[in-house]
């Protein structure tokens, strides 16, 4: 029997999805693709957090090359549509995602990183977008995805030149929010997912399904919708049970004097 290319263990309210194709550095064949969607579904319908992660020396290294090498125009347009349902499980799925990247973090592995909701990288992470070198293009959602969290100018260069980025410089231009030492990133992803996990559902419904809807809309609809969701989030028992803990100081503060920002 081949061993499954994708993991799925839980922590408490926390669902951890591994890559385990580690000998193929985590490429994403179409068998791994559809074990991704499937454990996600699985995920989804039992955790308050999710964390994607790869087995082995790397988060990702991307589209498997040695199925793409032969499919026709037609098949990579149809593929990459498939690409783009299954990322969309994730993104707009009711659960948060986070990402935790170590090694390469390649093509359609950066775009499966975009796709989660929260990035936490370790100083070995390396982002790269070699599709230009391939003589292919992005189609697992990168365009829009990764041009937003990147700009679109640093796109273009990574995926025309081959330049990359590393923890560092993709915490600095937005791409991932920690940065942590090597060997750390799971250990943090999944102490930021089991934060996540408590936070209250509608405030969670608001962030996923609300906030990147917004991003798209003019200005005084976008606030429209915000004051409709922080409406929405007021009838919930949950708010009123977590504004009567702070004010009866039965809540931490928001700052924690052992937790800095940074
Ligand atoms: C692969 C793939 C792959 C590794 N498809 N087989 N992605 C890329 O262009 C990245 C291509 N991969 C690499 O540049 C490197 O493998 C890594 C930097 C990720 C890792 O290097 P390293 O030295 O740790 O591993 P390796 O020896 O290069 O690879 C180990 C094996 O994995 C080797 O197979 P083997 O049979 O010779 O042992 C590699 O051939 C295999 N392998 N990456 C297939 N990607 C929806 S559109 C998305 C578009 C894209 O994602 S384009 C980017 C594709």
């Amino acid at each position: 029997m081949t061993q499954d290319p994708v993991s799925l263990d839980y922590a408490g309210p926390v669902a951890l999805i591994g890559l385990d194709r580690p000998d193929k550095r985590n490429a994403i064949s179409d068998t791994l693709l559809a074990a991704l969607e499937a454990r996600l579904v699985e995920a989804q319908q039992r955790a308050r957090a999710i964390v994607v992660f790869g087995h082995g020396p790397c988060f990702c290294a991307g589209l498997d090359l040695s199925e793409h090498r032969s499919r026709t125009a037609e098949e990579v347009f149809h593929h990459s549509r498939g690409w783009h349902r299954v990322f969309r499980t994730l993104r707009e799925g009711p659960v948060p995602a986070i990402a935790a990247v170590h090694g390469a973090c390649v093509g359609g592995g950066l775009e499966l990183a975009a796709a989660c909701h929260i990035r936490v990288a370790d100083t070995t992470a390396v982002f790269a977008l070699p599709e230009g070198t391939r003589g292919i293009f992005v189609g697992g959602g990168a365009t829009v995805h990764v041009a937003r969290l990147l700009g679109a100018a640093r796109m273009t260069d990574m995926m025309l030149t081959g330049r990359t980025l590393d923890a560092v410089a993709a915490e600095r231009v937005g791409l991932v929010t920690y940065v942590e030492p090597a060997g750390e990133a799971l250990v943090r992803a999944r102490e930021v997912a089991a934060r996540v996990a408590e936070a209250a559902p509608l405030t969670v419904m608001g962030v996923l399904q609300a906030l990147p809807r917004i991003q798209d809309m003019a200005e005084s609809d976008g606030l429209f919708v915000e004051s409709l969701v922080a409406a929405l989030a007021q009838t919930a028992p949950e708010a009123e049970r977590r504004l009567a803990a702070f004010l009866e100081k039965r809540a931490p503060k928001a700052i924690r004097p052992q937790e800095p920002g940074e």
